[in-house]
């Protein structure tokens, strides 16, 4: 029986031979969840990017696809047109509906030479609490994204949303210092968009750019 709690013990373990395991177990936990802990950090960074590169890719579809169609106006009557042109704001109509069925013929996806009709009146925005807003209406109240709610937010956190505007020789076109627009918007006929969205995880920040040139081939003709 006095084996049992001898040092030298045969059969067992002994106390130096435990607190010797405990302290390899401990090193070894602590090392393992600090490895698990940055592998779940990286992973929640990741996906952060994924978000935020998925929801700038799904904007810049967006705004381009819109954007193609600026001026589309195939009768000639409706003055389809972009109106507003500014560096972080783009207003624009193009006749694409007929919602009314004017000219009675069932069929209310057609151009109908008027501008009152859904999707005809579209704007592209940035708010000051840094989201991008799209616009799409049947009217003039295209949703001044910093004033009207009228709107929907497309992207969440970006920080930064810019048009930069070329007319038909390819020449940058500026907007104006006092009036941030641009003077004669119906000579844009190129449009270069950058959408900068940003993300924080534990304090670090990432940030993302999207560029994309949309050629405006329905303005001026
Ligand atoms: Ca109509
Ligand atoms: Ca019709
Ligand atoms: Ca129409």
């Amino acid at each position: 029986m006095a084996d049992r709690f001898s040092v030298h013990n045969k059969d067992g373990f002994t106390l130096v031979e435990l607190l010797i395991v405990t302290a390899i177990f401990g090193v070894f936990a602590s090392a393992m969840f600090g490895l698990y802990r940055s592998q779940n950090d990286a992973y929640a960074i990741q996906n952060q990017v994924v978000d935020m590169q998925q929801s700038l890719r799904g904007t810049m579809g967006l705004i381009t696809r819109e954007l193609r169609m600026a001026g589309f106006d195939p009768r000639g009557t409706a003055g389809a047109t972009i109106r507003i042109a500014r560096g972080d704001y783009i207003y624009f109509t193009k006749d694409v509906n007929d919602t009314t069925d004017l000219d009675n013929d069932l069929n209310k996806n057609e151009p109908d030479g008027e501008l009152n009709d859904s999707n005809e009146h579209v704007a592209f925005g940035l708010t000051t609490d840094f989201q991008v807003c799209h616009h799409s209406g049947p009217n003039a109240n295209h949703g001044d994204p910093f004033h009207n709610t009228n709107h929907e937010r497309i992207t969440e956190n970006a920080s930064q949303l810019t048009f930069t505007y070329f007319d038909e020789n390819g020449n940058q076109i500026n907007p104006d210092p006092l009036t941030l627009e641009v003077a004669n918007p119906a000579a844009i006929r190129r449009v270069t968009i950058q959408i900068q969205a940003s993300t924080s995880f534990k304090g670090q920040a990432r940030n993302r750019t999207l560029s994309a040139t949309v050629y405006c081939r329905n303005m001026g003709l």
